[in-house]
């Protein structure tokens, strides 16, 4: 078996007995490692001086991890910049907020250049090599320069926009070329796959052939729909281990009896807060007597405050759940508890357990993973019931899901309504089929598929420079 190279923004080593510490892609792509004996490589999270090149290797329960660190100005331009000032708005469907300058472009393409360098003496010819996410478009490319002709895959995390919202970004000929360095590119939905193809097609002049392949000069890349699934075994045992049980009677005894919703999400203008805040204050306000029967739990830690519109929506969601509170609050109740922390994946799934509602209605997600977690930490005599937006990656493969256009207070609240009153047998009967989709198609699933994909590429194509 070939080795495989990994290669992200942010690298996880394993970290043992911490229990619930982990997410389920991390633990996924360590087994990966485990299996091929290879490497992981990125970005450290730390800031130097001067940009060295300077590998750290480490190597815990048989992962090895390989880390850089980056240097301010790449910091800035690269990750706060390009990353999260363009791109992500961008592939969000926000261009209202995406920012447009030459000098993130720059710092995007010279830190790309010096993973490419730094990566270089770690790379062997049969080696497979997996780049993770849209820090990293180029970096295939900048590697095929270097000569390398290894098997590359590349998979994006977040949703691939319309072609007419690409044509925005300058650079959007010369990224989208260059991913046809790869010979496979995963998306999370045939959507974000076909929005793709499009912009190949119509924008740079590729042609579809059969079964999945894109043709643009002498490359030939494979795409596949590939929906990223969660480690559903080991957040199952969580959900059933005595810390989620102590804080699922925790949550009970808080909630007196009234039903409890639940939001959890890292604190992102993706995620449709502000909607979900009005669409829960529009149900408030128009069912004056179940009103007092629920609340509303959203956990939102914050998440890239160095970002000016993070700062915003933070603000935002302050000022509109003091606001709804203010309205709404009785003696004994209080609508909405707002929370900016993150907690232990364990603690999470007693939390999922104990809700009635889970309140999933991102504005554009490229799959969303709790909507994924909040089925399966349910207990399968009394599962809550998941509503969901219609625009996350995840609604292609959970129909029974109460699905719902996020933008719109009046579907959530209603929603909302049909979810309080739905009975025992409706609530299994949506929950069941979403349940065998969480547990056959999971992260392990998602990557042995991509992997598959990759290793069985033929590599009878040019692999030589693309720009
Ligand atoms: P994210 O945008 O981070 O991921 P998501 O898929 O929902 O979104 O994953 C979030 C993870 O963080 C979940 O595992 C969740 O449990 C955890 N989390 C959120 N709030 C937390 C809290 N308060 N405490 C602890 N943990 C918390 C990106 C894309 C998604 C895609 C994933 C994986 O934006 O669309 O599903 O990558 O490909």
């Amino acid at each position: 078996m070939s080795r495989l190279i990994i290669i992200s923004n942010r690298v996880s080593a394993p970290k043992g007995s911490m229990s619930g510490a982990q997410g389920g892609l991390a633990v996924a792509l360590q087994a990966a490692l485990r299996e091929s004996g290879g490497i992981w490589f990125g970005w450290s999270g730390e800031l130097t001086e001067n940009f060295t090149g300077q590998i750290n290797f480490q190597r815990n329960e048989g992962v090895t991890t390989a880390t850089v660190d980056l240097e301010e100005q790449d910091i800035e331009e690269y990750y706060n910049g390009y990353a999260n000032r363009t791109l992500w708005p961008l592939f969000h469907y926000r261009i209202d907020l995406a920012e447009y300058e030459r000098d993130f472009a720059g710092g995007y393409k010279r830190t790309n250049e010096r993973f490419a360098d730094t990566v270089r003496p770690l790379i062997e010819p049969e080696d497979v090599i997996w780049i993770q996410d849209y820090h990293m478009f180029p970096l295939g490319s900048e590697l095929r320069k270097r000569g390398f002709r290894n098997r590359m895959g590349f998979f994006l995390h977040i949703p691939w926009p319309p072609r007419r919202l690409l044509t925005t970004l300058p650079e959007a000929h010369e990224l989208v070329t260059s991913m046809f360095a790869y010979d496979v590119i995963g998306f999370h939905t045939q959507e974000w796959l076909e929005s793709f193809c499009d912009f190949a097609r119509i924008e740079l002049g590729a042609v579809l052939e059969e079964d999945g392949l894109v043709r643009l000069g002498d490359r030939t890349v494979r795409l596949l729909n590939c929906p990223i699934g969660i480690d559903s075994q080991d957040f199952q045992a969580m959900a059933d281990s005595d810390i989620a049980a102590a804080t699922f009677k925790q949550m009970r005894k808080s909630a007196v009896d009234r039903a409890m919703i639940v939001g959890v999400d890292r604190l992102d203008y993706s995620k449709g807060l502000e909607e979900r805040f009005n669409g829960y204050e529009r149900f408030l306000e128009e069912s004056p007597e179940e009103r007092k029967e629920v609340f509303l739990l959203q956990i939102a830690p914050p998440s890239r405050a160095a970002v000016d519109s993070y700062q915003r929506i933070r603000a935002r969601l302050e000022a509109m759940s003091g606001h709804i509170n203010g309205a709404y609050a009785d003696l004994d109740w209080v609508p909405i508890r707002y929370v900016n922390k993150g907690y232990p994946r364990d603690v999470l799934a007693g939390v999922y357990r104990a809700a009635r509602i889970g309140l999933v209605t991102p504005l554009r997600d490229g799959m969303n993973l709790v909507a994924k977690e909040f089925v399966a930490a349910q207990d399968p005599e009394d599962p809550g019931v998941l509503i969901l937006s219609r625009f996350a990656g995840a609604a292609a493969q959970m129909p029974t899901a109460l699905l719902v256009n996020p933008l719109s207070a009046e579907e959530i609240a209603d929603a909302i309504r049909q979810a309080l009153r739905m009975p025992l047998e409706e609530r299994k009967a949506r929950w069941k089929p979403l349940y065998d989709n969480v547990v056959t198609e999971d992260v392990s699933w998602w990557r042995e598929r991509f992997t598959a994909a990759l290793m069985a590429e033929v590599q009878d194509q040019q692999t030589e420079v693309v720009d």
